[in-house]
């Protein structure tokens, strides 16, 4: 058991270090922004176009959530003591709230089409910005539980969860960096 939870501490660990972009210890808004904006660049987003905008407010929603539920001595950054905190000590409803604002964040990137669901060809592209590797047809196969052949932000939600709830399900290789 011990080395379960070591392993989890790990992941969490390294979580942190992804989020705190610029590596000064805390993360605060500017990093979830430069994590965020090499993704855009990535999708080839225009700084100005309405879908750039909706994309900076499911980050403002983002970071909001983050400062409420994680932020504990509500200094405006998150800490790596603040952040192993929450993670070991979270319930399922502020997970559950943390993952939502990061799927919300994500889902809505990987959706290029706008038609609110993640074709395969937008993953495709979504994973390669992540930097997937391996083939990411086979990763498309295994979320698509439902087989259409589209991903629905439930199931997009779903990887989500997996990805945090669990230190290692495999999934989490398609979301490399959150
Ligand atoms: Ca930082
Ligand atoms: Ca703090
Ligand atoms: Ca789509």
């Amino acid at each position: 058991m011990a080395n379960e939870s070591d392993s989890r501490q790990q992941k969490i660990e390294s979580d942190f270090k992804v989020l705190d972009s610029n590596g000064n210890g805390y993360i605060e808004a500017n990093d979830v922004h430069r994590v965020f904006s090499s993704l855009l660049d990535e999708f080839g987003y225009e700084s100005n176009s309405p879908k750039a905008q909706e994309l900076d407010s499911n980050l403002e929603d983002l970071w909001s959530t983050i400062k409420s539920s994680v932020d504990s001595d509500g200094d405006g950054k998150v800490s790596k003591d603040e952040y192993i905190t929450f993670w070991m000590n979270a319930d399922e409803s502020e997970i559950r709230s943390y993952t939502d604002a990061i799927t919300n964040a994500l889902f809505d990137m990987a959706d290029t089409s706008g038609d609110g669901s993640i074709s395969e060809q937008e993953f495709a592209k979504f994973a390669k910005a992540q930097g997937l590797k391996g083939d990411s047809h086979s990763v498309f196969q295994e979320l698509d539980t439902n087989g259409n052949g589209s991903l629905s932000k439930q199931e997009f939600a779903d990887l989500v969860s997996d990805i945090y709830s669990s230190e290692s399900t495999g999934r989490e290789s398609a979301l490399v960096g959150m």
